[in-house]
C-alpha cells in the first residue's frame, strides 16, 4: 500500500504518543478495574494492550476488540473506523453504558451530530427503541488523514443497570494511529466509570 508523506508523519506522531506513560499509570493490561459508586478510575493509554488479539484470527463483530491484530476494531461489521476510534462493548442487552468522547476543542461527540473536527459517534446503545438489538457497541471515530492534534478525552459511565445484577463487564478498545489497544473494565454501580485520554 502506498502511503502519503502526511499519513506517515501522522503515524509517527501517534506512535510516539503510545510510547509515553505520563504520571498516574497504574492499571495493568487485561485487568478489571473496579468502579466504586460514583467513582471514576483512570489509566494511561501506555498501560493498555489488546490482550484478545491473535494474528490471523477471525475478526469478531461488536466486541470492541481488534481480534486479528490488524490495528482495526470490528472491521467488516459495519462499524466505522478511522485514524482515531474509540469503542466499548458489553453483553447485558438492557444495561445502559455511555462512551463520552471529547475532541481537542472540548466538544462532545453525540449521535447524529458530527463535530467540526470530524469526530462522529456512530451508535448509542442500547438505544431508545432497542436500535442496537442486543449487540451493545458504542463507537466514536474520526476518519481523516490528518486528525486534529491535541487531547481526546474518553469517559465511560455505567448509567443504568436496568434491573441487571452487577458487575457489568465492558471492553474498551481504542485505535489511535496504526494500532489498537484495549482494556477490560468492571463496573459495579450506576455513575461509576472510567476515564483516560489520548494526545496526538
Ligand atoms: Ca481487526
Ligand atoms: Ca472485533
Amino acid at each position: 500500500m502506498i502511503r502519503s508523506d502526511a499519513a506517515r508523519r501522522a503515524s509517527a506522531r501517534l506512535a510516539l504518543v503510545f510510547a509515553l506513560c505520563p504520571a498516574g499509570c497504574g492499571a495493568r493490561s487485561g485487568a478489571h478495574p473496579t468502579g466504586a459508586p460514583g467513582r471514576v478510575l483512570t489509566a494511561a493509554p501506555a498501560e493498555m494492550s489488546e490482550a484478545g488479539c491473535v494474528s490471523g484470527a477471525p475478526e469478531r463483530c461488536f466486541d470492541a476488540t481488534d481480534n486479528n491484530c490488524n490495528g482495526i476494531i470490528d472491521e467488516g461489521c459495519g462499524v466505522e473506523t478511522g485514524a482515531v476510534q474509540f469503542a466499548i462493548a458489553w453483553e447485558q442487552p438492557r444495561v445502559d453504558v455511555d462512551l463520552l468522547v471529547t475532541d481537542p476543542a472540548g466538544e462532545l461527540a453525540e449521535v447524529g451530530r458530527p463535530l467540526a473536527s470530524g469526530l462522529t459517534k456512530q451508535r448509542d446503545c442500547p438505544g431508545r427503541n432497542n436500535e442496537c438489538r442486543g449487540q451493545n457497541l458504542e463507537n466514536v471515530y474520526l476518519d481523516a488523514a490528518e486528525p486534529p492534534q491535541g487531547t481526546y478525552k474518553v469517559r465511560i459511565v455505567l448509567e443504568n443497570l436496568a434491573g441487571q445484577n452487577p458487575p457489568i463487564l465492558v471492553h474498551f478498545g481504542a485505535r489511535v494511529g496504526p494500532r489498537s489497544v484495549g482494556l477490560n473494565l468492571r463496573l459495579d454501580q450506576p455513575q461509576s466509570g472510567y476515564e483516560t485520554s489520548f494526545t496526538l
